[in-house]
């Protein structure tokens, strides 16, 4: 079936992009934001990362987009995007999978004290440091959805004590669930390493700030991979200082790439990856956007469509 309309993309790799499709969605026409002489009306499908601030209302004939991304507040954070138009966003076992190994390997990184391994090794100092057993550590998960749950799974298979927290809960073997405001406390009473895999929405921005740290036991580790916006920066320096929070992995920010002059690449007790946690791959990410917009051109059910009212 040969679609109507052409295929816009935004991306800063559309050759790669139109090349791609050229092998997996021959059927379809590809145009690229940044290309001039086509008409806007012809565009009906858009497939996106980080679109500028009012691109959906140049083209009024969108039937949906597709975010290359799991997250969709790059998206979404256009007021005036078109809320009847459907957004499909990009997940799949692989992204899942990388980024329960980005968790795990941050809380095995706070749980077995590499830091301090690290340091004594450089010093050539034979230290042999005890580490509690992770049936005795806490590790609390917010954001249930494809990717926190099975973060929050595969911690609990190396047995830490998983505990985990979500706007409606959900039932996820091995962890105990808290759900909403109204847990939030009772959930983060015995956390020891937070991890946050929250998507941005009105109602998370922020959530990461001084009360939520006030709420968590002394010398916990944060882990951010959700989004920047989620966590009031100031805030955790304030409580890594003061000894309240003892170590924080950032790998979103509100800005990206984060400026070379934020305190944070310099402070002592943060780790700053580059939004690097479960980057999408290419290949990977090419065949699952084909396939779901191949499946949304001929009007079959098409998996992981975004509740536009809800954010996520
Ligand atoms: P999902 O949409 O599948 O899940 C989102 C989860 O967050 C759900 O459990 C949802 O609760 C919960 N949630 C949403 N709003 C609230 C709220 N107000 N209070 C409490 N819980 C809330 O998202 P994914 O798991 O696929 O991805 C999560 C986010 O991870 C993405 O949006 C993106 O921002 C980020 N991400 C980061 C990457 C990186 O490399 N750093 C890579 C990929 C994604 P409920 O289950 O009740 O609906
Ligand atoms: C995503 C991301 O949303 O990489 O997929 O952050």
């Amino acid at each position: 079936m040969t679609p109507k309309g052409l295929v816009l993309v935004k991306s800063s790799n559309g050759q790669w992009w139109r090349k791609t499709f050229r092998e997996l969605l021959p059927e379809v026409q590809v145009v690229l934001l940044e290309e001039e002489g086509y008409d806007p009306a012809s565009v009906a499908y858009a497939v996106v990362w980080d679109p500028p601030i009012g691109m959906f209302a140049r083209f009024p004939n969108l039937q949906c987009v597709v975010s290359i991304g799991a997250g969709v507040s790059h998206i979404l954070k256009d007021k005036d995007y078109p809320q009847n138009v459907p957004i499909i966003r990009t997940i799949g076992k692989p992204l899942q999978t990388k980024m329960a190994e980005y968790v795990v390997l941050h809380v095995l990184r706070f749980h077995r004290r590499l830091d301090d391994v690290m340091q004594a090794y450089r010093e050539k100092n034979w230290t042999q440091y005890q580490t509690p057993l992770a049936s005795e550590v806490t590790v609390g998960v917010m954001g249930l959805g494809n990717l926190g749950a099975v973060a929050a799974k595969t911690l609990s298979d190396l047995r830490f004590r998983v505990v985990g927290w979500s706007r409606r809960g959900r039932s996820i073997e091995g962890v105990e669930v808290y759900k909403g405001k109204a847990q939030l406390r009772e959930f983060l009473s015995s956390v020891s390493i937070l991890v946050s895999i929250l998507p941005q929405t009105p109602a998370t921005e922020n959530v990461l700030c001084k009360e939520v740290f006030e709420m968590i036991p002394d010398g916990a580790f944060l882990i951010n991979i959700g989004r920047g916006e989620n966590l009031v920066e100031s805030d955790l320096l304030t409580a890594l200082n003061s000894g309240k929070l003892a170590g924080a992995t950032l790998d979103v920010f509100r800005e990206e790439p984060l400026s070379v002059d934020d305190p944070l690449w310099a402070h002592p007790k943060v780790l700053i990856t580059c939004h690097t946690a479960a980057a999408i791959d290419p290949k990977v990410g090419g065949e699952i956007i084909a396939s779901n917009l191949r499946k949304f051109i001929m009007g079959q059910e098409v998996p992981d469509i975004v509740d536009i009212e809800q954010g996520y």
